[in-house]
């Protein structure tokens, strides 16, 4: 190998995805997916994982706090930490507690990978975070659906009572819906119908094999290509 292909490897920039869509769309679904399919080249950023420390307020508070709207993330640590695995720097990435709503004393170390799944409500909704991304996913998924299984998740998982669950969703989590996630489709560039659409998966899975395969051959060494990657006629 040249010092000139060793430089090109090592300045190989991650291949960074985004996945939004509503509470219960199937995101944390599509995203494991393709991180158990494609392997250890894949690191999935939940964005959860960036709700602003609020351990100095008591639990009642904490709980009362709206979850669904934009305030509630740690924007600027999320685009810092994104930007040094982008940079190909490893970070400390903090944990949340769903069941006492706070920040967990302790972060995970995640180190740079090639291909990088942010998900999360919000994952299109900062332009910082847009820029960063190579491509943006959006997962529909029908109202009823997603309350359905929130209710699972929220009711089973994390210990919540229905009553709870059903004010919480009428109060923020279906008008943050509207007023701040929903219109975030727009900014996707491929939009998957259902969390468990298998083909979109598959697709999706596609596309990151290829991004993966692809970034060890650069446009010059592709047959048919001149050096500026134009195809030759
Ligand atoms: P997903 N959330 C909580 O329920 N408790 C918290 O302490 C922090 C967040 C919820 C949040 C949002 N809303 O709807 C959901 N509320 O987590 C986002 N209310 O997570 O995309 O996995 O559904
Ligand atoms: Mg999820």
């Amino acid at each position: 190998m040249s010092p000139t292909d060793l430089d090109r490897t090592m300045s190989i920039p991650s291949f960074a995805i985004g996945i939004a869509g509503g509470t219960g769309a199937g995101k944390t679904t599509v995203s494991r997916t393709v991180a158990e399919t494609v392997g250890e080249a894949v690191t999935r950023i939940p964005l959860d994982n960036y709700y602003e420390d609020l351990s100095h307020l008591n639990y009642e508070e904490r709980a009362s706090v709206n979850y669904d709207h934009p305030n509630a993330f740690e924007w600027e640590l999320l685009r810092e930490q994104l930007n040094s695995l982008l940079m190909g720097q490893s970070i400390e990435m903090p944990q949340y507690d769903f069941e006492r709503h706070v920040r967990m004393d302790e972060c995970i170390h995640v180190e740079p990978s090639d291909v990088i799944v942010l998900e999360g409500i919000l994952s299109l909704h900062d332009e910082a975070i847009l820029e960063m991304l190579d491509l943006r996913v959006y997962v529909m998924t029908d109202a009823d659906v997603r309350i359905l299984r929130r209710i699972e998740r929220d009711v089973v998982e994390r210990d919540r009572d229905l009553e709870g669950v059903i004010d919480q969703y009428l109060g923020t989590v279906k008008p943050m819906h509207e007023q701040f996630v929903e219109p975030t489709k727009k900014n996707a560039d491929v939009i998957i119908p259902e969390g468990a659409n298998r083909m979109a998966v598959d697709l999706l899975i596609e596309k990151v094999q290829a991004e993966l395969s692809g970034e060890r051959v650069g446009p010059e060494d592709e047959p048919g290509r001149d050096e500026a990657g134009e195809l030759e006629l």
